[in-house]
C-alpha cells in the first residue's frame, strides 16, 4: 500500500462555555485541523490536531505548513507501521510534534482498517469496555463552578478538573477548591489546575490552605523544579501536564517524584505511537494516566479513546471527551459521554467518518508529482 494524497481542512470549533484558565488563557473558538491520507488501494485514513492559543508550543497555522515540508517522505510512504514513516518523518523535521500527530493518528486508522480491526486491538488490545471521564470547569466565580461541577456529578462524572488562576486572586482559588470539593462530597476525584500560570508562592499558599482536604494539584508553575518544590511544600498529590511531552521529561517528573499522576496528550508527545510509548513507560512509573489531547472534535476523541481502551485500567485514571465541550462535530455518530463513562467507536481503525459538510472545502490537497 502507498500514500498517494494529503488533504487538509481547518474546522473553527467553538466551546459550549468559554473555557478560561490561568494566564489569560480562554478557548472560544479555535481552528481544528483535519486531516486525511488517501492510499493507492482506495483506502483513507483520518487524523485531527486542535491546538489551544498560547498553551504549548502549538499553533493551528503551522500544521499545514510543516505537512507540506515533511510531504516528500509521506507520500509514497506504506501506511502500514506508522513507526517507520513516523522516524522518517523525525529524520527529514526534527521536532513539530503537533503537526506529526494528525499523520501519525491517519496512519493508524489506514493501518487497523487495512487489517480489519478496531485500533485499540493494534495498540494492547480492549482492556476495559468503559473509561471514566473526568470534566474539566473553565474558571470563572466559585459558585458558578460549583452549579458545573454539580450537573456534571448528575450525569454520573465522578473526576473533576477545577481550573484556576484565570482571576490572579489565591483566595479565590482556595474557595473554588473547597467549595467544589463540598459540593461533590467524599469520593470522587477533584483536582485544581493551573496551567503552569501560579508563582510557587501563591500555589503553595493554595495548596497550605487546603491541605487538609482530599485534593490534588495539577501543573501549578512553569517548571517540574517549581511543580516539584510545591508537591513538597503541601503535601498533596500532583499532576504533571505541560512539563510531561516526551519520554525524558516523564522520567525527570519522576526522578523529582513529582508525578502521581500525568496528562498523555496526543499532539504534545507527537501522535497515537509516542503515546503508546509514553503510556507504556508510565505503567512502569506507577504514575496514573489522563488519556486526552489538548482540544478537538470526534477524530481526536475516538483516537484518545482507543489508546485509553487499551491501557491497563488500574493505571487509566481518565480519559477526555473533548468533542462534548464543542461544536460542530465532526462525526454526529461518534461516542458520546453516558453515566460518567464513554466507549470506542465500534468498527474498524479509529471508527469515525466525518460529515463532509462539516469539513467544508479543504485548505489544502497534496499529490505527488
Ligand atoms: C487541555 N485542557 C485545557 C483541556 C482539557 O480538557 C484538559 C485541560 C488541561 O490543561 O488539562
Ligand atoms: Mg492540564
Amino acid at each position: 500500500m502507498k500514500i498517494i494524497r494529503i488533504t487538509v481542512w481547518k474546522v473553527p470549533l467553538t466551546s459550549h462555555e468559554t473555557y478560561n484558565m490561568a494566564g489569560g488563557k480562554t478557548c472560544d473558538t479555535v481552528d481544528s485541523i483535519v486531516v486525511a491520507l488517501d492510499s493507492d488501494t482506495g483506502l483513507r485514513g483520518w487524523g485531527e490536531v486542535c491546538p489551544i492559543p498560547h498553551y504549548l508550543p502549538a499553533y493551528a497555522d503551522g500544521v499545514l505548513p510543516a505537512i507540506g515540508e515533511m510531504a516528500p517522505v509521506i507520500l509514497g510512504a506504506d501506511p502500514v507501521g506508522p513507526e517507520a514513516v513516523g522516524a522518517k518523518m523525525d529524520r527529514w523535521l526534527p521536532g513539530h510534534v503537533y503537526a506529526k500527530s494528525p499523520i501519525d493518528m491517519a496512519l493508524w486508522d489506514l493501518t487497523a482498517t487495512a487489517a480489519g480491526l478496531p485500533l485499540y486491538a493494534l495498540l494492547g488490545g480492549r482492556r476495559s469496555d468503559r473509561l471514566p471521564l473526568y470534566h474539566s470547569i473553565t474558571c470563572v466565580a466559585p459558585d458558578e463552578m460549583v452549579r458545573m461541577a454539580k450537573v456534571a456529578y448528575q450525569s454520573g462524572i465522578r473526576q473533576f478538573q477545577v481550573k484556576l488562576g484565570a482571576d490572579d486572586d489565591w483566595q479565590n482559588d482556595v474557595e473554588r477548591l473547597v467549595k467544589v470539593r463540598e459540593a461533590v462530597g467524599d469520593g470522587p476525584l477533584v483536582y485544581g489546575d493551573w496551567n503552569t500560570g501560579a508563582t510557587r508562592l501563591d500555589a503553595t499558599r493554595v495548596g497550605r490552605a487546603i491541605a487538609h482536604l482530599d485534593i490534588m494539584l495539577e501543573q501549578p508553575c512553569a517548571t517540574i523544579e517549581d511543580c516539584t518544590a510545591v508537591k513538597q511544600a503541601t503535601g498533596l498529590p500532583m499532576k504533571m501536564d505541560e512539563n510531561a511531552h516526551d519520554i525524558e521529561s516523564l522520567i525527570k517528573a519522576y526522578d523529582a517524584g513529582c508525578m502521581d499522576a500525568v496528562a498523555i496528550k496526543l499532539s504534545k508527545f507527537g501522535g497515537l505511537s509516542k503515546c503508546r510509548l509514553a503510556r507504556d513507560l508510565c505503567l512502569h512509573f506507577g504514575a496514573r494516566m489522563c488519556v486526552e489531547d489538548t482540544w478537538g472534535s470526534d477524530i481526536t476523541t475516538s483516537a484518545l479513546l482507543h489508546l485509553g481502551a487499551s491501557t491497563d485500567p488500574s493505571m487509566l485514571m481518565n480519559v477526555c471527551d473533548l468533542s462534548e465541550y464543542v461544536s460542530p462535530r465532526i462525526d454526529a455518530s461518534a461516542p458520546v459521554r453516558e453515566d460518567g463513562t464513554i466507549a470506542p467507536p465500534e468498527g474498524v481503525g479509529l471508527g469515525v467518518e466525518p460529515d463532509m459538510n462539516v469539513l467544508g472545502e479543504p485548505i489544502a490537497v497534496l499529490e505527488q508529482e
